[in-house]
C-alpha cells in the first residue's frame, strides 16, 4: 500500500487573489506528486512501507534524507490544503478560540507571532501552530520539509495548522513580497478545520 497524492477539496482557481491558479496547479500537482513519488520509492521494500505517515515522522531517522526530505513534503502538503478553503478566513471559535487566547493572549497576539515566525523562516520552510497534549498552543518554523512531529524538530506537539514559505508557494504572484503572501494567507485559513485538528490532537 503506497501513498496517494489526495485530491484538492476546491478548484485551483478557487483560492485566488490570495493564492493564484497557477501556483496551486504547479504546487499540488508537481511539487506534492513529487514528494508522494519520491516518498514511495524512498519507503518500498522497507520495514516503513504499510506504515502511516504520522508513524514514520514520530520515529523517523533524521539521517535518512529521502524519507525526511519526501516524507515531511508529502505530510505538511497534505495538511496544508485542507486547512484552507475559499470559505475561509475570520477567526476562530469555540475552544479553539479559548486555546489561542489562553496561550498567546489574544487572536491577534497570535496572529502577530504566527506572522513573524512565517516571515523570519530564513530559506524555505513552514510555520506551525501545534497543540500540546493538555491544550497548550505553540508557534514554531521549520526548514525545508521538517516538521513538528519528527524527533527534536520545532516546538513539538501536534501541528494543527501550517504555512508552507517555499518561493514555490508563493513566487509567481508575489516575487519577492513574502510578508504579502502571509497576510494573505490569513484570508483562506479553514478554522473550521483547524479546530477539529485541535479537537483530535489536544
Ligand atoms: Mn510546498
Amino acid at each position: 500500500m503506497s501513498f496517494e497524492l489526495p485530491s484538492l477539496q476546491y478548484a485551483h482557481n478557487a483560492l485566488e487573489p490570495n493564492i493564484d491558479a497557477r501556483t496551486m496547479e504547479i504546487h499540488h500537482g508537481k511539487h506534492h506528486a513529487g514528494y508522494t513519488n519520491n516518498l514511495n520509492a524512498a519507503i518500498e521494500g522497507t520495514p516503513l512501507s504499510g506504515k502511516s505517515i504520522e508513524d514514520i515522522l514520530a520515529h523517523l531517522d533524521m539521517n535518512n534524507k529521502a524519507v525526511r526530505n519526501n516524507g515531511g513534503g508529502f505530510y505538511n502538503h497534505c495538511l496544508f490544503w485542507e486547512i484552507m478553503s475559499p470559505n475561509g478566513g475570520g477567526s476562530p471559535k469555540g475552544a479553539l478560540a479559548q486555546a489561542i487566547n489562553d496561550s498567546f493572549g489574544s487572536f491577534e497576539a497570535f496572529m502577530d507571532t504566527f506572522s513573524n515566525a512565517a516571515k523570519t523562516q530564513f530559506g524555505s520552510g513552514w510555520a506551525w501552530l501545534c497543540v500540546h497534549k493538555g491544550g497548550k498552543l505553540d508557534v514554531c518554523g521549520t526548514a525545508n520539509q521538517d516538521n513538528p512531529l519528527m524527533p527534536g524538530i520545532g516546538c513539538g506537539g501536534t501541528p494543527i495548522l501550517g504555512i508552507d514559505v517555499w518561493e514555490h508557494a508563493y513566487y509567481l504572484h508575489y516575487q519577492n513580497r513574502r510578508p504579502d503572501y502571509v497576510t494573505a494567507f490569513f484570508n483562506v485559513i479553514n478554522w473550521d478545520e483547524v479546530a477539529r485538528r485541535f479537537e483530535t490532537a489536544k
